[in-house]
């Protein structure tokens, strides 16, 4: 692996990371509590906004994710 391509990798392990911390981080902080880590992941998953997370939509979730993933991975 060249240092341009290490770069780039770790380039877009960035720009992925970034703005999903800062959206969990909801009080700005730089740090993310049990609170702010366990709503969010709950409210992502959560899509009809219901009380419950169903295997559907826990199965949605990781399948965005990892689409997400794989898009920045090439
Ligand atoms: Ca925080
Ligand atoms: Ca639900």
């Amino acid at each position: 692996m060249s240092m341009t391509e290490f770069q780039a990798h770790v380039g877009a392990d960035f720009l992925f990371a970034e703005p999903l911390f800062n959206n969990y981080d909801v009080n700005k902080d730089q740090k993310l509590s049990v609170q702010e880590f366990v709503d969010n992941a709950y409210h992502a998953m959560n899509t009809n906004g219901d009380t419950q997370v169903t295997r559907h939509e826990f199965d949605h979730y990781y399948t965005q994710l990892l689409h997400h993933l794989n898009q920045h991975h090439g």
